[in-house]
């Protein structure tokens, strides 16, 4: 940078990723580093962290995003090297598909737990840095399951309609401080741990959700838009992303060839 530009407004490409184990997060990472960003790598399993900095030049950082202190720490980590422009919010996931006739609470309150309070509690750790850059910003992968509830999807639709609304609420409450908030919204994404993970870890249940559709979409696809979404000149903001396969032109309608 040159000695005369304020750090305020100068391109810096300082990106904090979470949910950076496997996955959209770890798609991100990877598709960031390639593209020239300096990446902090966030996420519980530290060892598939480590692996992921030796494959692609990120700093890892072991945190859960729904612990405070783990996010009090990792904002110190971070405001020590370097500091960050863009924070983006992956962490989430579904557990469980009952009806609300057998929902589980330990599930619920998961979901509630890392999509919606993990999310703010990352926010609100990184705002101060974010408004004192002067071009931050922020990006949250939410879900297509924010859009529309569908049975056996109750505590995930509850989680990421909550994540969804408080994106909005953010986007409203800091564009003043030329902070830019962008939603990304997938549909149907096949990765290694998704389906697992909301079904109880049953390699048969998860396949069967991505039964005959020809080409769901991958981590990468995901990886490739968030990417793009930050990339863009900062006055640009993508608000509200949604990106869905092909064969499914809407929550109710996917497209099975079986
Ligand atoms: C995942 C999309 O369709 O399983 O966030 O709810 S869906």
């Amino acid at each position: 940078m040159p000695e005369n530009t304020p750090a305020s407004t100068a391109p810096f490409k300082h990106a904090v990723v979470t949910g950076a184990s496997s996955g959209i997060g770890a798609a991100t990472v990877r598709k960031l580093r390639s593209e020239g960003w300096s990446v902090v790598a966030v996420a519980r399993r530290a060892e598939r962290l480590e692996a992921l900095a030796a494959e692609t030049g990120a700093v890892p950082f072991a945190a859960d995003v729904t612990i405070d202190d783990d996010v009090a720490a990792l904002a110190a980590f971070v405001a020590g090297n370097g500091g960050l422009d863009t924070l983006i919010n992956i962490a989430g996931g579904a557990r469980g598909a009952d009806p609300m006739a057998t929902a589980n609470n330990d599930d619920w309150e998961w979901m509630f737990q890392v999509n919606v309070l993990g999310t703010m509690k990352m926010v609100r750790a990184f705002l101060p840095a974010l408004r004192a850059h002067g071009h931050g910003t922020i990006l949250n992968l939410t879900s297509s399951a924010a859009l529309a509830p569908y049975e056996g999807g109750g505590g995930y639709n509850a989680a990421k309609f909550g994540q969804k609304a408080i994106t909005g609420a953010l986007r409203l409450e800091e564009a003043e401080h030329n902070i830019r908030v962008i939603e990304v919204v997938p549909g149907l994404v096949q990765t290694d741990e998704f389906a697992l993970n909301r079904l109880g870890g049953d390699p048969a249940a998860a396949a069967k959700v991505y039964e005959g559709v020809a080409e769901p979409l991958v981590a990468e696809d995901v990886a490739d838009v968030v990417s793009y979404a930050v990339g863009l000149p900062h006055h640009i903001n993508l608000d509200e992303i949604v990106i869905r396969p092909v064969a499914q032109a809407a929550n109710h309608k996917l497209i099975r060839r079986l």
